[in-house]
């Protein structure tokens, strides 16, 4: 069975101006410049850092598909009968057609994405290759409230949130995203989730600044996407790419920095640039495994397993929210 797309409304604010349009006002107007690592991924940053996954330095993706090839039938009979596989933030089913392979207990396949440009031929070599898969693709924000497709029924939930995407959240942000998941999927749910670790910092300074200068441009795209879409005049020429692990805060950072004084203009409001300013562009997290089940227990996730290749892990955990007698959600410790 295969069903198009759940389409949430549009994001736009109650004057008519995009979510897009607020955040990068917002973020240019402070005193520390930054822009959400969100807006990345329009169709070139999603082809840039498709490239970026294919690059000698960064490991990421390379090593979470092997942990994810490894131990697929452990995690398969984690998976109870007949449940929905919840993946957020599904560019394409690469990672979890790992899992679909490993296992029938896998009755139905939800991907959720902000951008909806699910590969229409990717959903459909995945309902050729699984004909008893149900596929229900699902367009919203998932850091928001979500509603799952009702036609998944009662049907046990597994969550599936694979490439690190995690440590894009501050902390905090992200232990309230844990439980917010916790909460939408339920009782018995099981989370499957891909978290980049702690490493020598030149290893992880090199996986985000590579050789061919291909993450400096997905960096700078944000500046063309705000150009194209915000009627703004970057000269990306005047910024440079700058990405360094900040070892204190255990995250690796990345910038755009002013080459020189300038002013910039977006949507008819004037931003100046000092030489050598910096716009805060991204933060990837890095946690060891105990540090993020610890974080993961504080969003209400109990740890089942973790696999690692010494560069990347992979955590199963189990919610350990129940309904209470009132019928709210509660955590059971
Ligand atoms: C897609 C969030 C996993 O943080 O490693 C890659 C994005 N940024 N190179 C990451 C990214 C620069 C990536 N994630």
């Amino acid at each position: 069975m295969y069903n198009h797309a759940v389409v949430a409304r549009p994001r736009t604010t109650p004057a008519g101006k995009s979510s897009f349009e607020v955040d990068v006002v917002s973020g240019l107007s402070s005193k520390a410049k930054s822009l959400p690592s969100k807006y990345f991924y329009d169709a070139t940053g999603s082809a840039l850092f498709a490239r970026i996954t294919e690059l000698t330095e960064y490991y990421v993706s390379r090593s979470e598909i092997g942990i994810l090839s490894s131990n697929a039938l452990a995690i398969g009979s984690l998976c109870p009968s007949n449940c929905a596989l919840i993946e957020l933030g599904a560019g394409s089913s690469r990672k979890s057609r790992i899992l679909l392979g490993s296992t029938t207990s896998i009755g139905a396949y939800v991907p959720v994405d902000i951008s909806g440009d699910f590969l229409q031929e990717d959903l459909i070599r995945l309902r050729k290759d699984f004909p008893h898969l149900a596929v229900h693709p699902l367009v919203c924000d998932f850091t928001e409230h979500f509603d799952l497709p009702e036609d998944i029924g009662s049907s046990p939930r597994v969550g599936f949130f694979p490439g690190s995407t995690i440590g894009n959240f501050e902390p905090q942000e992200a232990g309230r995203l844990l439980r917010h998941v916790g909460k939408t999927f339920g009782e018995g749910a099981v989370l499957v989730v891909g978290v980049d670790l702690v490493k020598d910092s030149l290893v992880l300074s090199r996986a985000y600044d590579d050789g061919q200068a291909v993450t400096a441009r997905f960096n700078l795209n944000l500046l063309k996407r705000i150009n194209r879409e915000l009627d703004a005049n970057f000269n990306l020429e005047a910024f440079k790419h700058r990405a360094f692990y900040n070892e204190r805060e255990s995250r690796v950072e990345m910038h755009l920095v002013s080459r020189c004084s300038q002013e910039v203009r977006v949507r008819g409001r004037v931003f100046h640039f000092g030489a050598g300013e910096t716009i805060h562009t991204e933060n990837s997290y890095k946690y060891t495994v105990e540090s993020f089940q610890r974080l993961a227990a504080v969003g209400g996730w109990s740890p089942l397993a973790s696999w690692s290749d010494g560069l990347f892990s992979v955590h199963a955990f189990a919610n350990r929210r129940r309904k209470s007698s009132s019928g709210n959600s509660v955590v059971v410790d």
